[in-house]
């Protein structure tokens, strides 16, 4: 019999935490948990050349590929193995190569929008908002952009005001409606205690489960 997989939902604005609290929860509990970055689920757009790939809405949801990422769900779910395609933000691309994702006892789905389809929202068994406030979250996206990813302060700037932060407004803050968990600020640790808790106790569950 396959091992039914316990799916979670990490959404929030850009900078929030999600990333961080995904991560966190991974190292806390190891090998049974596997993350799926939304991020990976970016449309291919190979068809189209760079200067029109930078000057595309990544915020907005029509970005993502929903239908692959629901596909991938229900075959993890099945017990499939996966080959999810990886992503280059210097390039705005899809990459060449995919990476292999086995069916794992737990799934999490991380990025803004996690929340926001419907078809991925009815498979997430705890669907969770890290809500950061917008002053923490630009800083923060400051300071991953023009540190970290090389790009240019007014460029990251210009794109904020134009998508990232309308876009927040329309689609991404919405979705924390759906939430059952709402997490302040991201790497929050009593709040990734309890998830943490959380999946130890639905890990728990499923042994006795199969062992009964
Ligand atoms: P997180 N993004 C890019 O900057 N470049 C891309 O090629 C694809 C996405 C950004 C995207 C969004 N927006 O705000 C952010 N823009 O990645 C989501 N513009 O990722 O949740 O880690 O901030
Ligand atoms: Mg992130």
């Amino acid at each position: 019999m396959t091992r039914p997989s316990f799916v979670i939902g990490i959404a929030g604005g850009t900078g929030a935490g999600k990333t961080a609290v995904a991560r966190e929860v991974k190292a806390a509990v190891g090998e049974p948990v596997t993350r799926l970055p939304l991020d990976n689920y970016y449309r291919d757009l190979s068809h189209l050349p760079f200067e029109e790939r930078r000057s595309v809405n990544y915020d907005h949801p029509s970005a993502f590929e929903w239908e692959l990422l629901a596909d991938h769900l229900d075959a993890l779910l099945r017990g499939e193995t996966v080959e999810v395609p990886r992503y280059d933000f210097s390039v705005h691309n899809r990459r060449e190569e995919t990476v292999t994702v086995e069916p794992s006892p737990v799934i999490v789905v991380e990025g803004i929008l996690a929340l926001y389809e419907e078809r991925v929202r009815e498979r997430l068994d705890l669907p969770v908002y890290v809500q950061t406030d917008a002053d923490v979250r630009v800083l923060r996206r400051i300071q991953r952009d023009v540190v970290e990813r090389g790009r240019e302060l007014e460029g990251v700037m210009d794109q904020y005001l134009a998508t990232v932060k309308p876009m927040h407004e329309q689609f991404v803050e919405p979705t924390k409606k759906y939430a059952d968990i709402i997490i302040p600020e991201g790497l929050n640790r009593s709040a990734v205690d309890l998830l943490v808790e959380r999946i130890h106790a639905e890990l728990r569950a499923a042994d006795s489960a199969i062992e009964a």
